[in-house]
């Protein structure tokens, strides 16, 4: 009887602590937006039970091995019952998955022309009738397309959107979508903030980790096709035997997701691993080393992508070392990388201020001479704005300025100037703001985005690379709302016309519930974030007024005396007289990077946005707006604005409790309360500081 009693409670102990790790494990946001729980609502179960009731695949290529895994998980979960996986049409509801050339029923049902519209990465989905079945085809003309389409299918389930009458095509307008890791060899990440590297390289190429074919899947999931695995600041060990054997292994890992891997280079690698005395762009046997290099690393790597490289820049090696030019150095890359089809990504993040004492203004002047001089297959790889990845910055004048030149853009995932992994800041509208930005380049309608994706120039190649915020914590991202940015950034990245808006809406319903109340709550929440975070750091064009060294939190008074435009009384310039970087014509003139007419109306206080109006303009703290108030009334209004935002958010996020699990509802409030402090804190602080010089001033009046 005994026996019996303790065998039951152990029994029921156990179940217990069961089900509490499988609560635990389904909530830690390990699975990001690809959670495939079963639909609630009966109606439409049985709506989705209907349309599908197999998948239908006649290949087996490793892609179409990937696209059959993730249909039969995710179409498993979502309908709660077994989707069965055949190679024949044989009911009502199939699901056909192709490509038009290994397909015979694929060829049946989508044809040749249709297809060719869409490209290597492009599908379409259609309902169709056919030999008396009501069947969705996925069609592509490349495995990859198909995994992307298999996605987009499992999307509009995960969104809950009907599968009736489907007519979809689609396809990417920019070539190459990649994330750029910042991911040091020792297994720390620069300005990472969701722990360690997740590449593990003391333990590859032996042992590979579980999260690399996540990591893949939550990619090709939003259309990334690229990865640079290695920071930027970069270690010439990425280039030795030892590393790219173990690169490769990652490599096999992404390839059947369509990922391409990349590494970034040092510059003086020839001389560092190569035991050449040189790295001079101009010497033979520096190139030749080059050369043998990109022969061995497709040796192994056979789809490798190419290199990305930050040159004579804080700290690092480039070309100028030699006396050399950022084309000398690029051009030697791209030769040795043209062969096999590798790019080279060179960024023009370059500030060397005995060019200009205005940053802002450095890039342009060093890059736009040497417009038409790079070799075809070199991107310049431009940050979003001219400074580096402030809350909020006018889009950086190189682009509408290097037409022979194909320009890659740079946004940062990791919110390293914006409150880290502790605010909840959904940086899509920012994005969207630099991307539907109009350069005037060629008169009216030349966005950014129309630059970047190689429309407006007719560049063969195209690029967006998005510094990425991943990392070994459980949810990837450090905090449950930062992995919106991530998968923003895919989702633009793929169509750079998707409002911000919908992309929030997709991602909530994906991640938290399809719940209407909650959707429109977390929606509404990410939608004004941004704006608030530049409200309570750097409002109306400030910037770069962030605590040293870390960055987060505010340190207005910081100055630098060893490089002045370190410091952030260099940026805000503020004194008895005012306040703002003078930018305008009778300033340092990085308006005129602009082309017309935005040169002139930022060229002038009174019709310059509000939003930049200190980014190029230095005007009196009783400077007269147009709102009726005075500058630093209006200044003291956006800090107040900013903090007031965060504060409805706790109270708009408090009301979701009990709607949404409690595991990452409790981690989403202990972020914002860190966040209100840290807001709070900016707007103390900086108007406490600036209050020196203001109220003096206001004083003054008679
Ligand atoms: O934003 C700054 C960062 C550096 C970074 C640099 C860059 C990788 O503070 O940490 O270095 O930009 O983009 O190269």
């Amino acid at each position: 009887m005994n026996l019996l009693r303790s065998y039951r409670i152990k029994l029921l102990l156990w179940m217990i602590v069961l089900f509490f790790t499988e609560t635990l494990r389904a909530e830690d946001g390990y699975q990001l937006w690809l959670r495939y729980n079963e639909i609630s609502q009966p109606e439409l179960l049985s709506h989705y039970r209907e349309h599908i009731t197999q998948i239908v695949i006649q290949e087996s290529s490793p892609t179409f091995q990937a696209v059959q895994e993730e249909l039969r998980k995710g179409l498993s979960g979502l309908l709660g019952e077994e989707i069965p996986v055949a190679s024949s049409v044989s009911q009502d509801g199939a699901v056909v998955v192709g490509t038009l050339e290994q397909s015979s029923i694929v060829r049946k049902l989508a044809g040749a022309s249709e297809l060719e519209s869409v490209g290597a990465d492009g599908f379409i989905i259609r309902s169709l009738r056919w030999d008396n079945r009501t069947v969705t085809v996925i069609a592509a003309n490349q495995p990859k397309g198909a995994l992307y389409g298999a996605f987009h299918f499992l999307r509009l389930i995960q969104t809950q959107q009907s599968l009736d009458k489907l007519s979809i095509q689609q396809k990417p307008r920019i070539q190459k979508r990649l994330l750029n890791h910042w991911d040091n060899l020792n297994g720390s990440v620069e300005r990472g903030y969701a722990g360690r590297s997740i590449w593990k390289w003391n333990e590859l190429p032996e042992r590979i980790d579980a999260r690399y074919k996540d990591y893949a899947r939550a990619n090709a999931s939003i259309g990334i096709n690229g990865a640079v695995l290695n920071n930027v600041n970069s270690q010439a060990a990425i280039l030795t035997k030892e590393y790219i054997e173990k690169a490769a292994v990652i490599a096999n890992v992404l390839r059947p997701y369509g990922i391409q891997i990349y590494f970034s280079i040092k510059f003086t690698s020839p001389m560092e691993i190569g035991g050449l005395p040189t790295a001079d762009p101009l010497n033979p046997s520096v190139r030749q080393w080059w050369k043998e290099k990109a022969k061995e690393i497709y040796q192994q790597i056979p789809d490798f992508g190419g290199y990305l490289v930050k040159a004579y820049s804080e700290g690092q090696p480039g070309p100028q070392n030699y006396g050399r030019s950022h084309a000398d150095g690029a051009n030697m890359l791209a030769e040795a990388l043209e062969p096999y089809g590798g790019t080279v990504s060179w960024r023009s993040f370059v500030y060397d201020i005995s060019i200009d004492p205005d940053r802002a203004k450095c890039a342009y002047l060093e890059f736009v001479p040497l417009d038409g001089d790079f070799a075809s297959n070199v991107f310049i790889q431009n940050k979003n704005g001219p400074i580096d990845f402030q809350p909020r910055e006018p889009f950086n004048p190189l682009f509408g300025a290097m037409p022979k030149t194909a320009l890659m853009i740079e946004f940062q995932i990791t919110q390293e100037y914006t409150g880290q992994a502790k605010h909840l800041v959904y940086l899509a509208p920012l994005w969207k703001e630099v991307l539907d930005s109009d350069t005037y380049a060629y008169g009216p309608g030349t966005l950014v985005a129309d630059i970047v994706d190689g429309t407006a120039d007719k560049h063969a190649i195209s690029g967006i690379a998005g510094v990425s915020g991943i990392g070994s914590d459980r949810n990837w991202s450090g905090h449950h709302f930062s992995q919106a940015n991530w998968y923003a950034f895919g989702r633009l990245a793929w169509d750079t016309s998707l409002s911000s808006e919908q992309i929030a809406e997709e991602w909530t319903r994906m991640t938290w519930s399809n719940d209407p109340k909650v959707v429109n709550l977390i929606k509404k929440m990410m939608m004004g974030s941004w704006e608030a975070c530049v409200d309570y750091m750097t409002p109306m064009g400030l910037h770069h007024i962030m605590a040293a060294g870390h960055h987060y939190g505010p340190q207005p008074d910081y100055v630098n005396r060893r490089r002045i435009d370190w410091g952030s009384t260099y940026y805000h310039r503020a004194d008895a007289n005012g306040i703002g970087f003078d930018r305008s014509e009778t300033g340092s003139n990085a308006v005129s990077q602009y082309h017309q007419p935005l040169c002139r109306i930022w060229n002038s206080p009174k019709t310059c946005p509000e939003k930049y109006l200190l980014w190029f303009h230095h005007l009196p703290w009783d400077y007269p707006l147009e709102s009726g108030s005075t500058l630093w009334e209006r200044l003291k209004f956006h800090y107040q604005k900013g903090v007031d935002y965060v504060i409805l958010m706790q109270k708009e996020w408090d009301s979701l409790q009990g709607k949404i699990d409690p595991e990452r509802f409790e981690h989403v409030q202990n972020r914002l309360n860190m966040q209100k402090e840290n807001a709070l804190l900016w707007r103390d602080v900086c108007l406490k500081y600036f209050g020196r010089f203001a109220e003096k001033e206001e004083k003054r009046e008679p």
